[in-house]
Formats: structure tokens, sequence, C-alpha cells
């Protein structure tokens, strides 16, 4: 990873200082860093290593913002904590700096439960596919990710096989299946030049949308079907994603969602938007032809956010009218026909199929069961601000401090609360991925978007429509007086 001076992301802005990742190569004028950063293409059975050099920038030449201590998390995959790629320095050492290498030994490229002590031996139904990389050094994770130090990764096997042709049939990759990597900027009026605020505690909201590293760009599609993942890389900013004719914004044009995050659907949903959080990915399939057919052979179909945001804080809620809100991408539809042998959702996709427990459309990659499973504990979060910060249970972040263990083969019921309506957090989980059992007080049942495996949630307030489980309020702590460099182990099920 280096800095990359010569970045473009639009004709009328100046060129660019972003931090990226480049091919390898050990010489940047000939194999610059990119952002966002290659794609990674992994297959389940072929295990990799990562070796990632840092050859950032010292601090003193970062532009403003940027920290050149970097540990690259691979969101959600099911890594050793030492290649997790986690926020912790120094107990856990996960950083390195300028000058060192780090070698991620990811990835064992097995399914979740490879080594469990009983059957299935690895389970196929916890396949992830669409996951991403990015910086996680403590406490400066937004700016470095904002910098630039992101990129996506992509798991198939035998059934995603990245082949329309053999598997689920999925649209083939990489001709028909495209990462979009969405990130919100704010360049300076004066200079046209990338700012941050780094003393700004609200989060963040630029004035203007990249996708894959450029400004509202377009895309030459062909009138068949695409599968896009798509990303929401922050900082701050959520959105509703549309498609949008803009010759003729009436046109309500449906497309089909087929993952959450990692994870594939148990049924594909036919949707008119899609809402995305920061840290969340969902994959989507849009069929040209059927636009084409249906919507009077348009030239161009826009993919829009219509979330309106006016803070980092949350979204106010409010839904543009279909083109009056933020064009993020341009897809430009060739004429003629082509061929497409990839799979259809339409006919089996929800509502026109009614959803059900048991779906497994993309069978074996399926959702284990979970109604008749007893938690063995319950877990309770509650997200609010104390001394200037955010907090968990009235306790800050601490790398020293590990707060409870589970045990294996069990299942744990978490409670996860924002009691302040002024804000919304993604709250992601490593390692694991979870099932939304409730969002409020709505149970959250199978035709959902949330009735999928996610690795990150988007807390919105509860404000009045608390869980009707209340959560008691714990009593506040003094901050303990920590031994230097010493992890605690606390016991099992100790209060978090
Ligand atoms: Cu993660």
């Amino acid at each position: 990873m280096g800095a990359n001076p010569n970045v473009s992301v639009h004709p009328d802005l100046p060129a660019q200082t972003f931090w990226g990742f480049n091919r390898g190569g050990t010489n940047f004028a000939t194999d610059p860093p990119l952002s966002p950063g290659p794609t990674i293409v992994a297959r389940y059975g072929a295990p990799i290593l990562v070796r990632r050099f840092n050859q950032l920038p010292p601090q003193n030449q970062n532009g403003g913002f940027g920290v050149p201590e970097t540990s690259t998390h691979l969101h959600n995959f099911h890594s050793g904590p030492d290649s997790d790629g986690g926020p912790c320095d120094p107990v856990q050492a996960r950083f390195f700096r300028r000058g060192q290498y780090y070698d991620y030994y990811y990835y064992t490229m097995q399914y979740a439960g490879f080594d469990s002590t009983h059957p299935p031996y690895g389970d196929v139904r916890e396949a992830l596919s669409t996951l991403w990389y990015h910086d996680h050094r403590v406490d400066h994770t937004a700016e470095n990710v904002y910098k630039g130090l992101a990129g996506m990764h992509l798991n198939f096997d035998e059934f995603d096989t990245g082949d329309e042709n053999t598997g689920l049939h999925l649209p083939t990759f990489p001709a028909f299946d495209i990462p979009l990597v969405l990130a919100d900027k704010l360049f300076d009026p004066d200079t046209g030049l990338l700012c941050f605020d780094t003393f700004g505690l609200d989060g963040l909201v630029g004035d203007t949308q990249l996708v894959n590293g450029k400004v509202q760009p377009f895309l030459e599609v062909q009138k068949r079907r695409y599968r896009f993942r798509v990303l929401d890389s922050g900082p701050s900013r959520t959105y509703q994603l549309f498609l949008t004719n803009p010759d003729n914004p009436a046109q309500s044009i449906p497309f089909w969602q087929i993952s959450t995050d990692g994870n594939l659907l148990p049924r594909p949903l036919e949707v008119k938007s899609v809402l995305l959080g920061v840290s969340a990915r969902t994959d989507v399939i849009i069929d040209f032809k059927k636009i084409a057919e249906r919507f009077g052979n348009p030239s161009r179909i826009r993919l829009e956010n219509r979330l309106e945001v006016v803070n980092g804080r949350k979204p106010t809620g409010k839904i543009f009218a279909a083109g009056q809100g933020i064009p993020v991408l341009e897809f430009r539809i060739l004429g003629g026909a082509v061929t497409d042998n990839s799979f259809d959702p339409e006919p089996v996709s929800s509502p026109r199929v009614p959803a059900s427990v048991t779906d497994n459309v993309f069978a074996p990659i399926a959702l284990p069961p979970i109604d008749n499973i007893t938690p063995r504990i319950t877990r309770r979060f509650n997200f609010e601000r104390g001394n200037g910060q955010w907090q968990i249970n009235d306790q800050f972040m601490d790398c020293r401090r590990f707060r409870f263990r589970f045990e294996r083969n069990t299942w744990e019921r978490w409670v996860l609360q924002n009691p302040d309506d002024g804000w919304q957090h993604p709250i992601h989980i490593h390692l694991e991925e979870f099932r939304i059992v409730r969002r409020n007080n709505r149970l959250i049942g199978p035709g959902d978007p949330d009735f999928g495996r996610h690795d990150v949630v988007q807390t919105e307030g509860c404000g009045g429509d608390r869980d009707p489980d209340p959560v008691p309020r714990l009593p506040r702590r003094l901050p303990d007086a920590l031994p230097q460099h010493r992890p605690r182990g606390p016991p099992d099920d100790a209060p978090l």
C-alpha cells in the first residue's frame, strides 16, 4: 500500500492523492496504488496468503489526514484472529508501520465450522461471497478508509462459481458480475482537493459520489442480466438506491436483491429499492433486457440514491422524487441481442412467490433454521455517547480488555440497543454472522430484506419504540484502573 498523487476522479477536478493498494509490484510508477484496491478473487478450498507491505508516506506528508499505520481487515471472513486485521494494537500486534509488512494467512478458505466437533465439518450453508477489505487502525479507520484503503474481496465455490453455465448460474464474473464500491467524498470548493475533518465527531457527509473511484461514472451494459455487488464504503452516508429512467422518471423499475452482506438470501426479492448502511453490501440482479422490453427501450438508466442525508448522524427519512435524488451511476444500454445463460430470479422471487422459512432457492447455500434453538445467554449492548465519545454499556473500547467469551457450539441472543433517536449506527460483529430476529418491535420474517444472514446492521434509534423486553440501565461505573499491557481474562458470562 502506498500513496498515489495522480488520481483522477473527474476531468474537472485536479489530480488527487489517494492511498491505495497496488497489484504487488515494487515500482509505484508502473504499478500504482489503486483505490479501490485490486479485487481479491478467492475460491473455497484454495487457501491464500496475502503479504501486505506498508509503503505509505510519513504522517507529516499525509496531506492533512491519514495515519500510516495499518491493519487490513477482511470484513467478516472467518480468519484466525491474527489474520482478521482487527483494530487492536499494541497488545494484539495487528498494526504494522511504514517499512513493515504483515502476512494475512487468510485465508483458510474453508467454510465456517471446518474444525467443528460434530458434522457438518465445514458448513456450505455458511458460504460467504461479497466481502470487502479495509484499513482498521483503531481510532483512524474512517479517515484511512476515506483516504482510499479499501477494496473488494469475492469468494467463489462450486455453487457460486462465477460462471453462469455452472452451479447456481449466477452471471459470469467478471464480465457480468461487477463490484460497485460507493464512496461519499468532500472536495474543497477552493482547491478541488479531497478533504476530511479529523475533528468531526458527527460523521462526515460528502458533496460528491464516487463509484469505483470515479465521480458519477457510466457503464455500458448489454441487454441481459448483471450481478452488481454494491458496497457502501462510507464514511457516514446511508443510501436508498433506485433505478431511474432519467428520460421518464415516472417509470418504477424493479430489480432483484439476492444477498445481504456476504450471504445469499434464501429467496430473491423483487424490489424497487435497496437500503444500504455503511459497510453493508447487497448483491442485486438487474435485467437490462427486461428493462428494454418493458420500459420503452431506454438508452440509459441511472442508479439513483433518493435518500436525503444532511449530516453524518442519520438520514432525514425523506425520499426524494425519482430524478431528484443523487445519481451515482449511469447504465448506458447497448443495442442488439446477446446470449444470457444466467439464472432468472424473477419467477421465483418474493413476493411473486410467497416466502417461507424453508426457502432455499440457492441451495445448498441456505439459512440454517433457528426456530427450534434456545439461546444459551442473552447479552445486551447499549450504544450511547459518554464523555464525548461512543460507548457500549457505558464503557469505552479498550484493546486490553476482553469483556466476555462465548461457548463453542452454542447460540447467543444479543440485543443491540440504540436508545438515541438522533443517531444511527452500523454495528458490525467481526468473524461471525448473525440473524436479525426482531427490529424494534417488528419480528423479521421471510420476504423481509433483513431475513438473511448479516455481518453488519444499521441500528436505528428506537426512540419511543422500545424493546418490549426492556434493557435495564446498567449502573454507570467509574473507569477501572487498567493494568498496562496485561489482558484480563474474565470469567465466562461476566457482565459486559
Ligand atoms: Cu469485519
